[in-house]
């Protein structure tokens, strides 16, 4: 025998409070011409029952769709976590309900095969916290000319409706404080290979150094966990030690970084100094506290929501930018830390410079 109880309908709600079926669904769907006490008893009718509307029926009835979808990579990382919360509530916030679909793999056969299910429920409204390349994503906008696509992890400049970040502003402003620092030998931990915003932070980073003739001496890179920036921050320090700064892809791979220079005997910053990526929440707990490159995740997904649910009105890109947070991961570059080699360098340019001088 079956223990589940028959599902409630708006027949019954309809005969508990005594009216008919067509005021019960005025009700429901906020018509005014219901007058305050009939309101009153079928709210009551609703609560006794513990009734639940049927939500699809009712958007159905109307024509309309208030559904947003979201194809986020899966949320072990910190990062794709803090876009679902806040996408979620901005989506609320406008009376939307989040539908959400993640994806394991980002190929173009995941992606297509996610926004087929979502279509299937009715989803014409999509947003994508998937790394994609200026292809594919352009590729899923042609074919799906019935939504509305808008896209969180693409090259900010690909001709995609997308709201994403310009890494450069931040790297900047972090090259040029670790060069205000003395620092002029850096080893780099980037994200995995072949992925836009990986590759985009790692661009800048090369970029910046050149800018102020500073010098990558390592680079390994790391697929965002903890675990490999641990493994890549050991990796470079069996190469080499000739480095006094770590710029890191993300604060996770930040966290692991510094786990490995502790465990070698390093410490951050008296003996290295490391720049994280994201300012992810924890990032302000680490030891020492993680200076970083701020990402605002919060804009980013309310801007993204209202281009998404605006229409064509807002159908142009947002370029957000991304700016440095100074704590305390960073110090000065003090005399002891220098190599060997920029030791004999500076001996020698001294006695050249001494040669110069004229004796008397
Ligand atoms: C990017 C994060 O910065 C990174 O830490 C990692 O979590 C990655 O997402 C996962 O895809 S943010 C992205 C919108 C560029």
């Amino acid at each position: 025998m079956s223990t589940k109880s028959k599902k409630i309908t708006m027949h019954d709600v309809a005969e508990r409070a005594g009216v008919s079926y067509q005021t019960v669904s005025r009700v429901l769907n906020n018509s005014c011409n219901v007058s305050q006490a009939t309101r009153e008893k079928i709210e009551k009718a609703i609560a006794d029952l513990k009734y639940v509307p049927n939500l699809l029926a009712q958007q159905l009835s109307k024509h309309e769709r208030l559904l947003i979808g979201l194809i986020n990579v899966t949320y072990n990382l910190s990062a794709p976590g803090d876009v679902v919360n806040r996408v979620r509530y901005y989506a609320l916030r406008h009376n939307y309900e989040l539908l959400i679909t993640l994806i394991e793999e980002n190929s173009l056969e995941q992606m297509e095969h996610a926004i087929m299910r979502l279509k299937a429920q009715m989803v014409d409204k999509l947003l994508i916290n998937v790394p994609l390349g200026n292809e594919v994503a352009s590729k899923l906008v042609r074919d799906n000319p019935d939504c509305t696509l808008v896209f969180l992890d693409v090259d900010p400049f690909c001709p995609v409706l997308n709201v994403c970040f310009n890494p450069y502003d931040g790297t900047v402003a972090s090259i040029a404080h670790l060069s205000d620092l003395g620092h002029h030998k850096v080893a780099l931990i980037p994200g995995p290979e072949n992925i836009v915003s990986s590759e985009l932070r790692h661009n800048s980073w090369l970029d910046g150094l050149k800018s102020h003739g500073m010098t990558s001496v390592a680079c390994v890179h790391g697929d965002w966990s903890s675990k490999s920036g641990y493994d890549a921050m050991m990796k470079i320090l069996h190469e080499t030690r000739d480095f006094t700064a770590v710029l890191v892809g993300n604060d996770q791979m930040a966290l692991g970084a510094m786990s490995a220079l502790n465990v070698c005997g390093l410490k951050v910053p008296q003996d290295i100094s490391v720049v994280g990526y994201d300012n992810t929440k924890d990032s302000a707990y680490f030891n020492p506290p993680l200076t970083t490159i701020d990402l605002n995740r919060d804009l980013q997904c309310r801007v993204a929501v209202d281009k998404l649910i605006g229409g064509q009105a807002d159908a142009v890109s947002s370029v957000l930018p991304t700016s440095l947070i100074m704590r305390h991961s960073c110090a000065r570059v003090t005399h002891d830390q220098y190599s060997l080699s920029d030791m004999a360098a500076a001996l020698h340019e001294i006695a050249r410079k001494l040669e110069h001088i004229p004796s008397h």
